[in-house]
Formats: structure tokens, C-alpha cells, sequence
């Protein structure tokens, strides 16, 4: 997809600190890190956001992805917060869909 800048991570022509990649899903270092551990998955189809896909399995291969990621890292026990912004009111500013993985602190609730 032209013009969507994960996209071009995706087809590496922006780099990206890559923590996870297969087929289906790439996972990175967030550029604007708010957690000691901050990274996205992102499922390689390009689907702006939520709302527009009914793909379950990908849709929950990327929180998987997220999970194992962080067993591996070993947050786990400790924890961690998967977020997906969606749309104006959900704050997102990239239309391609991406989970945030947040840990590495006690993250505040509500979110602001
Ligand atoms: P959201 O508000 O959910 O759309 O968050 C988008 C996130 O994407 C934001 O936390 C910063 C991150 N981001 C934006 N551009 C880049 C980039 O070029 N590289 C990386 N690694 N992260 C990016």
C-alpha cells in the first residue's frame, strides 16, 4: 500500500528495529517509546483499522505474537498491556492496524 509508513517497514524501505517477523506479522520497537518495553505487531495485509476486518485468525495472531514476545523477553510474569487505537477518538495515528505492547513499569489506569 502506497503512502502507509508501516507499509514501507514492512517492505524494509524504512528501517525498523525488528523484534519478530513470519509470514503474516512483523513486530518492531515503537519510534515513540512510553514503556521500558514498547513494540508493535503488525499483521503484513494492510487493513487501515479495526473496523475493517473480520479476520480473526490474524487479529489473533498478532496478540499472540504479542505474548510470546514477551515470554521470551520475560515480562510475562511481571506483565504487560496490549492497546489497539482505533479511529480519531481512540487516538490512532497510523492507519495500518498495530498493537502496542507496553511493560517494564506499573502502567497507569485509566488511561489519559
Ligand atoms: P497510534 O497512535 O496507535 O496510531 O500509534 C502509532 C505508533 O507508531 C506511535 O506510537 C509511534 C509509532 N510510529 C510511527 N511512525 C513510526 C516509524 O516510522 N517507526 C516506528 N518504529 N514507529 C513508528
Amino acid at each position: 500500500m502506497s503512502n502507509c509508513i508501516f507499509c514501507d517497514i514492512i517492505e524494509g524501505k524504512i528501517p525498523a528495529e525488528k523484534i519478530f517477523e513470519d509470514d503474516d506479522v512483523l513486530a518492531f520497537k515503537d519510534v515513540n517509546s512510553q514503556a521500558p518495553y514498547h513494540f508493535l505487531v503488525i499483521p503484513k495485509l494492510h487493513i487501515p483499522t479495526l473496523n475493517d476486518s473480520d479476520n480473526a485468525e490474524l487479529i489473533g495472531k498478532i496478540s499472540i505474537t504479542a505474548s510470546l514476545i514477551a515470554k521470551q523477553e520475560g515480562f510475562s510474569e511481571d506483565g504487560y498491556r496490549l492497546v489497539m487505537n482505533t479511529n480519531k477518538d481512540g487516538g490512532q495515528i497510523v492507519f495500518h492496524i498495530h498493537l502496542h505492547c507496553l511493560a517494564g513499569r506499573q502502567l497507569g489506569w485509566p488511561p489519559g
